[in-house]
């Protein structure tokens, strides 16, 4: 086999030619990261019919691509967490005995690259070189995971310069699953419809991915190695590894100020990274450093520094527009990949709530012509756009610095139509990590459980999470006594609503309201008020300048509920049933103090 000159780690030649023997592709390919390279993929796949180009006019640079039906999304029924002890992996996560695993990937894997190239992409989760940063060597079989690691990575000949002969990397080998063998042709989306396999071994620290192209599924450094084999390496090096956004609030004296949010699927991340300020909230600026994952570590100043280790947004198309996301609808303009959006026969593509009527013909993300107003969507709900986050026009200058940035303040919330206040900040950093333990988001789909019920997601991190929910939780416990200025901890909930269904809280840019409060909070310029929960801002303590959002109107989103929260805790005290074979015993012990508080409550706390 040919290497690379430039590679050192001897233990990654060992690697790649093992999985070659074991894959039997035609071809083996390094990738260097090139811009010839990424545009030799989109010439194969547009000649092979997997992606269209976009026209050059309306999007420069940019391809539209159709997945298989059978494929769109992450599947988190097939995606293991394979510890040698099954309770490491713990009760949130599927598990199997890993040797038992190995030996049925092994036999995947066998020949699963027949009459395909078999691609080597190094790259480096955080900026190359970063101390904060970590490498990865994904293997592939697919043109498409190349390019969009392109965007999504460091990737490249840049990262075997900085991988020395000993140094780790997190081997990941994905294959689609679909050999091209006793003359098989190829299709335009190559997958295996029927048996996919997302495997991780968190002791070897290692991932394997069999059957998908999509997504977090088959672009591993992102959930595979980023979150879910990254939350154990922090776990043991005494670092955090988070389904996080990172965003910098400056105020109008140009003072920055950083925090980190967690919040599930389809709460509005990408939209809060990228948050633009009402206008007569003069001088206030958001700034965006990452849209889905933090790495956290303790700076030597004893304050937490934070990086995004991605380089690119992955974001749902479908509901962004000019006006739930301006910044984003930017950054998407040109060089970038539309996976399951409409197709605009002029060239271009279009989704739900893009914010503009389709233009006369559009074919649906299957390719069928798209028939308006017929009930049958144009886009997939999880329809994807993959663009370079330094595209993005609220990009922070820092958002490549290898030190990371300070973070003042974590921000945790859910989706729910009542209970949780609109904001509230946490008494302590263990009370944080309660409400972060506790938090959930009512199902929007039928098909995910009955709408209304609350699926409860501990930090954001239920199917990220790469070892036991517990030891998690007792690792964020712990990890907060490392730290000499731990930063803040607060709940928010955008999604109140009346009994009409009506929303309550306008959001998006409003949001920047409360976001204010926060940064006034961490350097001591605030009032709150004492509540059951934690500390809430008084009616006047927020900014309201053109907003017209009376007290009362107010008092409905802030207020507390000793009936609801008395529900709510029968509903939190069965999530800490589950986790309680090693859940920290802080955890039981907050509950019954919530109760107890509870107890000597008001039936409705107001702030005044
Ligand atoms: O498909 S991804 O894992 O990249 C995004 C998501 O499902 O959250
Ligand atoms: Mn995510």
């Amino acid at each position: 086999m040919n290497f690379p000159t430039n590679l050192k780690n001897q233990s990654l030649k060992k690697w790649v030619e093992e999985v070659a023997v074991l894959c039997k592709p035609d071809n083996v390919e390094w990738c260097n990261g090139s811009e010839e390279e990424y545009n030799h993929m989109w010439e194969m796949m547009v000649a092979n019919g997997t992606a269209i180009k976009l026209d050059e006019q309306k999007r420069p640079n940019s391809y539209y691509v159709r997945s298989d039906p059978k494929d769109v999304a992450r599947v988190e029924d097939r995606t293991f967490i394979c510890s040698h002890i099954k309770d490491d992996a713990g009760p949130t996560n599927n598990w199997v005995n890993p040797a038992e695993m190995k030996r049925t990937l092994n036999g995947l894997f066998d020949g699963c690259m027949r009459g395909r190239t078999m691609y080597v992409i190094p790259f480096s989760m955080g900026p190359v070189g970063s101390h904060i940063a970590h490498i990865g060597v994904e293997i592939t079989d697919s043109p498409y995971v190349v390019a969009n690691m392109k965007i999504m990575t460091r990737m490249g000949a840049a990262v075997l310069d900085v991988l020395g002969a000993d140094d780790h990397f997190v081997p990941c080998l994905h294959s689609v699953g679909m050999p091209l063998v006793d003359g098989k042709k190829d299709v335009p989306w190559p997958c295996n419809a029927d048996n996919k396999y997302i495997v991780h071994f968190p002791e070897e620290r290692a991932i394997m991915s069999y059957g998908s192209g999509y997504g977090g599924n088959a672009l591993l450094g992102k959930k595979c190695l980023a979150l879910r084999i990254a939350s154990v390496m922090g776990k043991e090096g005494g670092w955090l590894a988070e389904h996080m956004l990172i965003l910098g609030v400056e105020d109008p004296k140009g003072r920055k100020t950083y925090v980190a949010a967690a919040f599930p699927s389809s709460c509005g991340k990408t939209n809060f990274a990228m948050l633009v300020p009402p206008k007569e909230m003069e001088g206030w600026k958001i700034t965006t450093i990452g849209d889905d994952i933090a790495w956290l570590k303790p700076g030597q100043d004893g304050r937490l520094y934070a990086i995004n280790p991605e380089a690119g947004f992955f974001g749902v198309a479908p509901g962004t527009s000019m006006q739930s996301n301006p910044n984003s609808l930017v950054a998407i303009a040109k060089n970038s990949v539309f996976t399951n959006t409409g197709y605009t026969a002029d060239g271009d593509v279009w989704w739900e709530g893009i914010g503009y009527d389709p233009p006369a013909k559009v074919t649906d993300w299957q390719g069928n012509d798209w028939v308006p107003g017929s009930g049958k969507l144009a886009s997939h709900a999880n329809a994807r756009y993959t663009a370079s986050a330094s595209q993005c026009p609220s990009i922070d200058p820092d958002w490549e610095n290898p030190n990371g940035v300070p973070i003042s303040a974590f921000i945790f919330g859910g989706r729910r139509a009542s209970v949780i206040p609109l904001i509230y900040e946490s008494f302590s950093w263990d009370r944080g990590v309660y409400l972060a333990a506790t938090m959930g988001s009512e199902m929007t789909a039928a098909a995910a459980g009955t709408i209304g019920q609350v699926r409860r997601d501990p930090f954001a991190m239920l199917p990220f999470c790469g070892y036991n929910m517990s030891d998690y939780i007792d690792h964020w416990l712990s990890f907060g006594r490392t730290i000499l200025y731990p930063p803040r901890i607060y709940g928010v909930n955008w999604f109140h609503k009346d009994e009409n269904g009506k929303f309550l809280w306008p959001g998006f840019g409003e949001n920047m309201r409360v976001l204010k409060w926060i940064v006034e909070r961490v350097h001591g310029e605030a009032m709150g008020l004492e509540s059951p929960l934690g500390w809430i801002p008084r009616y006047e303590d927020l900014d309201w300048r053109g907003l017209d959002f009376s007290k009362p109107q107010y008092q409905q989103i802030t207020a507390i509920h000793r009936d609801k929260w008395l529900n709510e805790l029968l509903l939190q005290e069965k999530e800490l049933f589950e986790l309680h074979t090693r859940l920290p015993r802080e955890l039981n012990a907050m509950h019954e103090v919530l109760l107890g508080t509870f107890a000597r409550s008001p039936e409705v706390w107001n702030v005044a």
